[in-house]
């Protein structure tokens, strides 16, 4: 039995839960409040003070990027020549590349100072735009549609879909979900993942922040 503890959001979580659910393993996806996280914090279960974690018949697992391998391998989704693994894992890291710019905007208390340091992100030659940019440049360059080329999906292709348009939900002041039409690449990357029959069967009765997960998702916008 695997357990998944996070908090209700996507967040560091979200494509461990996909993993999960695609493995066919059985789990149990715990959802903590802020008083749940302090509480297993004060009771030393989080082996480097953050969530999420997995515990598993072997013990618990933390560190979100190593969750996503160990479950993404769980699901199958793993490459197993080493090379093309190691692609994924340089795409992988890209995409995390992206938190060392966004994760500071959260530390920022006032509300105008926070929006207008992630809307300079967004502007053209902005950090974030570059890094949009960049996975719309991968997903136009790849032959199988997958980012890294492979004959199905990866860890990369899941992580660069939940990352990405997680980031346009509505849940972070400055970035409004309208902001994704000026990526039309990227929303081809959309179609291509959010029809894959795995994800559509995933989010399928999705509710709340998860609707940028679902087909035509930002067809509005
Ligand atoms: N490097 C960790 C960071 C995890 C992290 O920042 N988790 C946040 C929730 S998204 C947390 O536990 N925050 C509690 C706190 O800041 O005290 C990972 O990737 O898993």
């Amino acid at each position: 039995m695997h357990e998944l503890i996070y908090f209700e959001s996507p967040g560091f979580a979200e494509v461990s839960r996909f993993f999960l659910d695609l493995s066919g393993v059985e789990w149990k996806n715990t959802v903590v409040d802020w008083d749940g996280y302090v509480a297993l914090r004060n009771a030393e279960e989080l082996p480097h003070g953050y969530l999420p974690v997995i515990k598993t018949p072997n013990g618990t697992l933390a560190e979100s990027n190593a969750l996503l391998r160990y479950t993404g391998a769980l699901a199958g989704l793993e490459p197993k020549d080493l090379h093309v693994r190691a692609k994924v894992d340089e795409l992988v890291e890209v995409i995390n590349g992206w938190r060392e710019y966004f994760t500071p905007t959260f530390r920022i208390d006032d509300l105008e100072e926070k929006v207008a340091a992630r809307e300079q992100m967004f502007v053209e030659g902005g950090s974030m735009d570059k890094a949009l940019k960049t996975i719309s440049r991968i997903y136009s360059e790849s032959s199988t549609g997958w980012l890294a080329n492979t004959d199905d999906m990866t860890i990369a292709d899941v992580k660069a879909f939940i990352d990405t348009f997680m980031l346009f939900s509505g849940q972070f002041d400055g970035i409004t979900p309208g902001m994704s039409s000026n990526y039309p690449v990227l929303m081809q990357f959309h179609d291509w993942m959010a029809n894959d029959e795995r994800i559509k069967a995933y989010y399928r009765e999705a509710e709340g922040l998860r609707w940028v997960f679902k087909p035509g998702a930002f067809d509005r916008f």
